[in-house]
């Protein structure tokens, strides 16, 4: 069975956002369209059903609009990560007030572990979490142990070069992943039917499944395609300016 969300929470762009960190050279980022276009994702979140909770910027850290990195929300617990770019440990504070609204059980992440949640993925009670530059080892295992404390389980993924586990790969549900040629061959993932995402729209790996539809990046029509005859139902949103910070669909929300 599908895991339904009922709650999203997503933090609102700081005007500093154009100093947010970025391996892209896409451009500068325009802090007008990025706030209409977290205003169309927020929307869209609710169109999906979710009760979306706003919070306001951080003007301190301009990475902080990218929430999913800070928080492990999972059904039974929700984990408050270290995140691995030391620009971004600050994002954290405060967190757990947030997040006591929604959760009894709550854990962190503490040194020498690091974790940015965009580099672990849900399917069902099971946790795949990638090594890279941001998650350690002695992170994961932290995630694992918390994980399994609740009868929930998590495996470590060796990944290339993306920035995070969920950079090229994205599950949407039904035992199906949408990978990015980089990930398409991991061992990790053998058991899964598998949709591969173009070669040219890599970027368009990191999807969204939320209650039954699919957020996904618009101008990636070949990938759309072939989602839409898989059968799924893809809603395309404009999220160009946080591309030019190497963020995708699903780290701009929590959703749990
Ligand atoms: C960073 O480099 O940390 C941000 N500019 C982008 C974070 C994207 N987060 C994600 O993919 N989960």
């Amino acid at each position: 069975m599908s895991n339904m969300f009922q709650h999203a929470i997503v933090r609102q762009p700081s005007k500093n956002l154009a100093k947010g960190i970025t391996t892209a050279s896409l451009g500068k980022v325009d802090y007008k369209i990025a706030m209409k276009q977290h205003e169309a994702y927020v929307y869209a979140l609710q169109n999906c059903g979710l009760e979306v909770r706003v919070l306001d910027p951080l003007e301190d850290f301009p990475d902080a609009v990218f929430i999913e990195d800070v928080c492990l929300c999972t059904p039974h617990c929700a984990i408050i990560t270290r995140p691995g770019a030391k620009s971004r440990r600050g994002e954290t504070d405060s967190f757990a007030n947030i997040l006591s609204d929604y959760y009894k059980n709550l854990h962190s992440i503490t040194a020498a572990g690091t974790v940015e949640a965009g580099d672990i993925m849900m399917v069902g009670n099971h946790y795949y979490i990638g090594l890279s530059n941001r998650t350690n080892q002695i992170g994961a295992q932290q995630i694992i142990q918390i994980l399994e404390q609740y009868g929930m389980k998590g495996t470590i993924v060796t990944i290339g070069e993306v920035l995070h586990l969920k950079t090229a790969v994205s599950y949407l549900e039904n035992n199906c992943l949408l990978l990015a040629e980089s990930m398409y061959h991991n061992e990790a993932f053998q058991s899964f039917q598998k949709i591969a995402v173009n070669i040219q729209e890599s970027y368009a790996a990191n999807a969204v499944w939320v209650n039954g539809q699919v957020l996904f990046p618009s101008n990636h029509c070949i990938t759309l395609n072939t989602l839409k005859a898989e059968g799924y139902n893809p809603i395309e949103i404009d999220i160009s300016e946080f591309q030019k910070l190497d963020g995708g669909m699903s780290c701009l929300s929590l959703r749990f």
